[in-house]
Order: C-alpha cells, then structure tokens, then sequence
C-alpha cells in the first residue's frame, strides 16, 4: 500500500477512495499500517445502516437525506450493499444513476460493494469500506442494505445507528417480528406513506415497540415519509440527530462503538485463524471422510476433532 494512496485518502481524493475500496473488496494484501492510519483518523463519522425489504425506497430516502446532509454542510459516505440477490436486478443499475448525479461532487462518494454470493468477511469490508470513507473526511456514511440475509444483518450490526424502512404492504406483524427487525432497529420509517394501511402500520409497530421497550434502552422512534415526494425527510433527518445526542447523553453510543471494535478484533481472529487452519491438507481430509452419506461412519464431531488435532494427516 503506498503512501501516496493513504495521503490520497486523507486529501479526499475520489480515486484514492476508490481504488482503496476496491483492494478492500478483493482482498488484496493491505499493510496493517496503513489500517492503522485509517483507524486514526475514521473516529468522527457517524455510520449509519439503512435496511428494509427489497424495494421498500432504501436508495430513494438514501437519496433524500444525502441532500439534507449537504444542505446542512454534512458530507456523505454510501456504501449499498448489494446482495446479488434476485431481487435487486435493477439496484445497481439505479446506483450508478445517483453515483452520477453526484460525479463532480467531493462532499458525496457512492459505492456499492457486491457480497458476489459469498457472504463471509463481507461485514469486515464493508467496515473498512466505511474506514476509507470516515478517513477521508465524510460527516456520515450510510450503510444500505436489503435486510434478508444474515450477511446483511451482519453488516448492520456494526453501525452507530439503525434505520429500519417499512412500508404498508409488508405490514403485518409476522413481518416486523421476521428477521430480528425490531432488535436491531434504532428508528424506523414508514416509507410509502401515501400508500393505504400507513397510519394503521404506524400505530400497530407503537404498540409493538411500546411493549418491548422494556427490554429497550430507548423506544425507537417511528417517521413516516414519502420519500418519492422528498415527504418527511426533514423530519427524519432532525429525528437522527436526536437519536444520536439521546445515545450519546446515556453513554449507548460510546458503548456501542466499544462493543464494535471488540468485535471486529474477534471476527478478524477467527477469520485468520480459519484461512490458516484450512489448509489443502485439511481440505481433502474433509472431502475423503465425506464422499457419500453412507461413507460417513461417525459424527461430525470426529472429524472436527481429528482435523483440530492434526491426527486427520496421518490417516490420508
Ligand atoms: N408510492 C411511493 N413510491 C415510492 C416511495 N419511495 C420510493 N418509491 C418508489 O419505490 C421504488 C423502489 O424504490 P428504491 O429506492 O429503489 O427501493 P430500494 O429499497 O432501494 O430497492 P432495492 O435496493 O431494490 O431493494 C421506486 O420506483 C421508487 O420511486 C414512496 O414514498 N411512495
Ligand atoms: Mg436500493
């Protein structure tokens, strides 16, 4: 990694920022020092994951609130995540539309980053992802994603901030239990407001969140918006804020961000310790005790132990 790229990065240099990213997302050989200067300097922005059911407005309101951030002298990060998922056929295609609205514009950098059917270290990309962006100077990154897998889920997870978006055809309360919404949700919004069934959606997720707010810290606050008609989305904005100083006063947010960066070292050791431990040895031990199902003799547990105790080579 040269220094000029660091530099780059820190100078908010589109193509620095770019090009990062990319050795981010294919795992390329990146020196620890130069995370290291990333992390120095990536404390200031705030992140923010944004998820909700496929085509529920996510990149609409993204949209919205890119341009409320900028009004208020904010600069934006957004990373889409983009789950090669049948459903969001036409998500990149609209990404590319908005990255070029903003092409000129070094307050605002768009990204969307491909989990490519693998989901694994995708949290940790998009994290460092995140880094480069925060590093390079931006105010806030949004973090998009479609809220079905766990991968997504995992990405998520490592926000300052969750915004979860409904709207009123998934409004049923088996939806908003589905999929852990309602833990991990810090806001939500009733997107598609000018749809039938809003008001009704509304009160139903107050209720619901009124009754689990015991186990709550803070209650989640729900927004209605149209996001379409730039509806609502002033008011969203000010209920982020406010969210964020309520988290900050009673000390939710510094120990979010502690229970994040724990958590990144341990998903960081055992995804090195997992990449060491498979080597083409273990590998072919795995596949040669389980060429069939009726040539499987023992449990599962066996073969871990005699991978884990390295005995699995004598035996090839
Ligand atoms: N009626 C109505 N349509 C909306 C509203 N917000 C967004 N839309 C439309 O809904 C469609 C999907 O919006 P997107 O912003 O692409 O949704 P998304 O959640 O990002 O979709 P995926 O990334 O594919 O999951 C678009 O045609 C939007 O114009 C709204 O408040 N009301
Ligand atoms: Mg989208």
């Amino acid at each position: 990694m040269s220094i000029s790229l660091i530099s780059g990065i820190l100078e908010n240099d589109t193509n620095s920022i770019s090009k990062a990213i990319t050795l981010i997302e294919n795992d390329k050989e990146i020196s620890d020092s130069f995370f290291n200067t990333l992390h120095e300097k990536s404390s200031k922005a705030i992140r923010i994951g944004i998820t909700g059911p496929p085509g529920a407005g996510k990149s609409t309101l993204t949209n919205e609130l890119i341009d409320t951030c900028l009004a208020n002298h904010l600069s934006v990060g957004v990373i889409a995540v983009d789950p090669t998922s049948p459903f969001s056929g036409g998500a990149l295609l609209g990404d590319r539309v908005r990255m070029n609205k903003y092409l000129w514009d070094n307050r605002v950098f768009i990204r969307s980053m491909g989990s490519h059917g693998d989901l694994g270290g995708l949290a940790r990309k998009t994290q460092e992802a995140g880094d480069v962006l925060a590093a390079s100077g931006k105010d806030i990154v949004f973090f998009e994603t479609v809220g079905v897998g766990q991968g997504e889920h995992d990405v998520i997870k490592t926000t300052d901030l969750t915004i979860v978006i409904l709207v009123p055809e998934s409004g049923d309360e088996i939806q908003l239990m589905k999929a852990g919404l309602i833990e991990i949700a810090d806001l939500f919004v009733i997107n598609k407001s000018d749809r039938e069934g809003a008001n009704r959606l509304s009160s139903l997720l107050k209720n619901i969140l009124h009754t689990f707010s015991v186990r709550k810290e803070i209650e989640p606050p729900v927004f209605n918006t149209i996001a379409n008609q730039s509806e609502g989305v002033v008011e969203l904005y000010l209920g982020i804020q406010n969210q964020i100083n309520t988290m900050k006063e009673m000390g939710l947010f510094d120990k979010r961000r502690l229970n994040r960066y724990r958590n990144r070292v341990s998903d960081l050791i055992r995804e090195r310790l997992e990449t060491k431990f498979w080597t083409k040895e273990n590998k072919i031990f795995l596949d040669q005790t389980t060429l069939s199902l009726t040539a499987i003799k023992s449990a599962p547990i066996m073969i871990a132990k005699q991978l884990l105790e390295g005995s699995s080579h004598e035996s090839i």
